[in-house]
């Protein structure tokens, strides 16, 4: 993909399970999302992201693949997915694959033959001897399991899974792995897809198996973070199949520093053409996820700043299917849910990169409203909660956890209208739809001229259309314990965004200057005052004379 090209994208994510149920079986499906693409286009968005929608025996929800030629059957078939993507391309909409090639399922035909004892087969996945009557290494795993299980009857064999057991990691050492990936990338590129979105990729290439040093989280991470094996396999992928179809790809990448991210993504080792870090996700948690504490915007303004300055290109996000709702980390949200919504919508619009938004977010959907764990599905949340047991911690704090942290904070069905489920479904969804659907849903949105879908709608063309924003350069301006500005210019032209992420009125930065004037706040007026409760503003700058 060109950098033009990339830099025209505005990307919703969705995830496919949560998203529109047409058949009535309760989980959302490809009719449901091609029911919904004239809503996509209104919205203004080009690009979409569909989380996997492969076979899968749905231990992690298809990050799970059991066939990546196959469509999952509660989703559609082949015919529907090709129906969306030349409807989508109607529209002018481009759809993104999400590619989950560290680990595939333990129900792919690949893992039972090599189960079955076919020797080709068992070199697709990093099998091991355990030693001296223990485990083959010491490492840790994403989802607080062991990360090797014994493999099939074997007394003395194990498989490495750095997620479930029921996601066995793929051999990144055997060169037909990475043949298959190029047959399946080609596969779908063949169907007309404009990108992927490359799950966990910078831990696919293991260096070595040998024990680690010891961490809190993740013991052995050191012998597969961004390895020279990774960025060689990632350089074929982007030479052999991504540039003879002008494909785009973003990788999702974990522990990386700006050192990482940028030996991951600048455009001259033609590897990635953007990345997903985590650190702006992380400004309210103390050591892990797992430990929230309130959102210190300064540190977020920081955070944001940081990567801005570091890298050629970003991906711009604040919301995605592993995250809890970002509105809902404002500890003082209460009573400002749109106001909220409506600067995240003006800096996610104005900071430099592409912007990413995920299902729901333009409605100002919050956190699901679990009461406890039966009401959670996500097995990570499972997970971590029978690990917190084992430590002691108490039966409260564990829900405390998992109610703030889970992943299902952002899964539950989008909210289409006050209808019965939300509009999502016409039985029970698969994870319950948050009560406070009769208020926040699409329908009241879409006939709401000041809300928060229409200010969405407005950032977004003014996106697409404006080249300060486009294609100019970020400085910061300004980070105080509200207040975040900072310039965008291009071609002698700037504009300047404000974002006051308090519920308390802030005074205008000095920094700010005086040649300016208000071109959009999100309170829809040209008020120049002080800044009001969670206000976006974008002002032009006149040039000095
Ligand atoms: O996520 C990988 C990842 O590191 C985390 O975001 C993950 O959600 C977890 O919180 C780690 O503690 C990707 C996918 O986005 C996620 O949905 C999958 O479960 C995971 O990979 C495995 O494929």
């Amino acid at each position: 993909m060109s950098l033009n090209v990339q830099k025209d994208a505005i990307v919703y994510q969705i995830y496919p399970r949560s998203f529109k149920d047409t058949d009535g079986d309760g989980v959302g499906d490809l009719v449901g999302i091609i029911e919904s693409l004239d809503y996509l286009a209104e919205l203004g968005v080009n690009t979409i992201w569909l989380s996997p929608v492969y076979e899968s025996p749905n231990d992690d929800n298809g990050y799970d693949i059991s066939d990546y030629k196959a469509i999952q059957p509660q989703f559609g078939s082949m015919a529907d997915f090709e129906t969306l993507v030349a409807e989508a391309k109607k529209r002018g909409i481009g759809i993104v694959m999400d590619l989950v090639i560290n680990h595939t399922s333990d129900e792919h035909e690949w893992f039972r033959r090599a189960l079955a004892g076919e020797e080709k087969y068992r070199n697709y996945y990093i099998i091991e001897k355990g030693k001296n009557g223990k485990l083959p290494n010491n490492w840790g795993n994403f989802f607080a399991e062991c990360p090797w299980t014994k493999f099939g009857d074997s007394e003395e064999e194990y498989y490495l899974h750095l997620f479930s057991k029921k996601q066995p990691d793929l051999n990144w050492h055997n060169p037909d792995v990475l043949e298959e990936v190029k047959d399946i990338m080609r596969f779908w590129l063949d169907k007309g897809v404009v990108g992927f979105r490359c799950d966990v990729i910078n831990i696919i290439y293991k260096d070595s198996l040998a024990d680690g040093k010891k961490q809190l989280v993740l013991t052995g991470r050191e012998h597969y973070l961004s390895t020279e094996g990774c960025h060689r396999i990632l350089h074929t992928l982007r030479r052999e199949v991504l540039e003879p179809y002008g494909a785009f790809a973003v990788g999702e990448t974990v522990f990386v520093d700006t050192a990482r991210a940028k030996a991951l993504c600048d455009s001259a080792r033609r590897e990635l053409d953007m990345i997903f870090y985590f650190e702006h996700m992380e400004c309210d948690q103390v050591f892990v996820k797992w430990f929230k504490t309130r959102l210190k915007p300064k540190k977020l303004m920081k955070t944001l700043t940081k990567w801005q300055n570091a890298l050629e290109w970003n991906a711009i996000y604040f919301e995605n299917h592993d995250q809890p709702r970002f509105i809902s980390r404002f500890q003082d949200l209460s009573g400002f849910r749109a106001e909220a919504s409506r600067m995240v919508a003006g800096l996610l619009m104005t900071l430099r990169g592409t912007p990413f938004l995920f299902e729901g977010q333009e409605i100002g959907m919050v956190n699901g409203d679990f009461k406890d764990l039966s009401e959670v599905e996500d097995i990570e949340s499972h997970n971590i909660y029978e690990m917190a047991k084992g430590l002691g911690i108490p039966k409260k704090l564990r829900w405390k956890m998992i109610k703030r942290t889970s992943r299902d904070n952002a899964r539950t069905p989008m909210q289409w209208s006050d209808e019965d489920n939300a509009g999502f479904s016409r039985t029970k969804p698969w994870l319950k739809v948050n009560g406070n659907y009769p208020k926040v849903n699409v329908k009241r949105e879409l006939a709401d001229p000041n809300g928060i879908l229409a200010f969405y709608k407005k950032m977004i063309k003014l996106r697409k259309e404006n080249d300060i924003l486009k294609e100019g350069s970020f400085r910061v301006l300004y980070e105080g314990n509200q207040v975040y500005a900072f310039a965008r210019a291009y071609n002698g032209k700037t504009l300047v965004s404000v974002s006051n992420m308090t519920s308390r009125t802030a005074a205008l930065p000095k920094a700010l200057g005086d040649h300016r004037s208000v071109f959009i706040s999100s309170y829809g007026d040209t008020f120049n005052g002080e800044l009001r409760p969670f206000e976006f503003r974008l002002y032009s700058v006149e040039d000095d004379k």
